[in-house]
């Protein structure tokens, strides 16, 4: 089931644990790494070593593209998975790195290209259900973007989002429904690799969500990345906030990045900004976010072959010790210094409280 009707509507059934228990991380999060600018340092590993190094790690779950775990493929790579004692947590099909979405995918002008991103998530999202019996589905904006100024019709660029995302709901209903939906969640980042992507944060998944019919609407969230926020000059745990404020925040990406505009860092969570990874948690526990936490971190360019899994393994180790840290802010307290709008006393208090004072 992945969805349940709730006082008549329908809300989604995405199992449930206790902040700080579940985690699930991308294959993609182990490799060879390299880019543009830097050398391939590690192997490449086969999935039963991931699956190992992620299960050490801590993490209950794993998250696939579609382009490194093929449909065809599905069958024996979840034996691997649950051999490897994991479960699939997420899936999402690749509408970035396929030669035809590179102008974009859904808000394409072209139909032949909204068609192929339609094709591509549609056969993912049978997989995730019938295979993988992933808990949820995300669509990140990849490619849905422009290079140069007038790079597309803007108006159209968000309405034709908007319908390609109706059509896939529609279909996935009509095929296996609501029940087992997968929930359908948006991932926004406002650039990379376009210069300018939509929907590019909360607030435009939101609205997107909301040019929908009404009848698709609960179907879909947001899962929003923290490296992706912090790029758009947002404070990430407002972003949940707002997400959450929405009954919208079905899923997180956490991982650690510069606070201003510069790329996508994928560092371990708690990298970069103890701070930040402190108040991200602590939001995620007053908001009773109870559903497996994902990350989406990357080795840095010189961990070693021995490294591969240590941006994972940092990242729940700091996860746990920004929860050691809210265990010491006296919520009372907090909202005492909110109420009187003292932000001076809130600043100090934080500090002594993550230091242990
Ligand atoms: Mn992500």
């Amino acid at each position: 089931m992945a969805f349940k009707k709730v006082n008549g509507k329908w809300v989604p059934d995405i199992p449930e644990f206790e902040l700080g228990i579940a985690f699930s991380a991308g294959d993609w999060n182990q490799g060879p790494g390299g880019g543009r600018f830097t050398p391939a340092m590690r192997h490449e590993l086969d999935l039963a070593r991931k699956v190992a190094n992620l299960s050490m790690a801590g993490c209950k779950f794993i998250e696939f593209h579609d382009t490194e775990a093929l449909p065809d493929d599905a069958p024996k790579l979840l034996k691997i998975v649950e051999d490897g004692g994991l479960k699939v947590h997420m899936c999402t099909a690749n509408l970035f790195k396929r030669p035809e979405f590179v102008n974009g995918n859904f808000g394409s002008p072209d139909p032949k290209v909204r068609q192929a991103a339609i094709n591509y998530t549609k056969e993912y999202l049978q997989v995730g259900i019938e295979i993988f019996k992933a808990n949820l589905y995300v669509y990140w904006t990849g490619s849905n973007g422009i290079n140069v100024p007038f790079g597309v019709d803007y108006r159209g660029a968000y309405e034709r989002t908007a319908e390609c995302l109706a059509m896939i709901m529609d279909w996935q209903i009509n095929t296996f429904g609501a029940e087992r939906a997968l929930p359908f969640l948006v991932e926004p980042k406002p650039n990379e690799p376009p210069a300018w992507s939509y929907p590019g944060d909360v607030g435009e998944v939101l609205a997107v969500i909301s040019m929908l019919p009404p009848r698709l609407q609960p179907f879909f969230g947001a899962n929003p990345e923290t490296c992706h926020s912090q790029m758009g000059g947002k404070r990430f745990a407002m972003e949940l906030g707002l997400a959450a404020a929405k009954k919208k925040l079905w899923y997180v990406h956490l991982n650690g990045g510069s606070e201003n505009p510069k790329f996508d860092e994928d560092r371990a969570f708690g990298d970069i900004n103890f701070t930040t990874a402190v108040e991200i948690v602590w939001t995620l526990r007053e908001i009773g976010f109870r559903y497996p936490v994902g990350l989406d971190v990357q080795p840095l360019p010189g961990d070693r072959n021995d490294q591969q899994v240590e941006s994972v393994a940092r990242s729940l180790r700091n996860f746990d010790r920004a929860m050691t840290v809210c265990d010491r802010i006296d919520p009372k307290i907090l909202a005492e210094y909110q109420l009187d709008g003292d932000q001076a006393s809130i600043s100090d208090y934080f500090v002594s409280c993550l230091v242990n004072e």
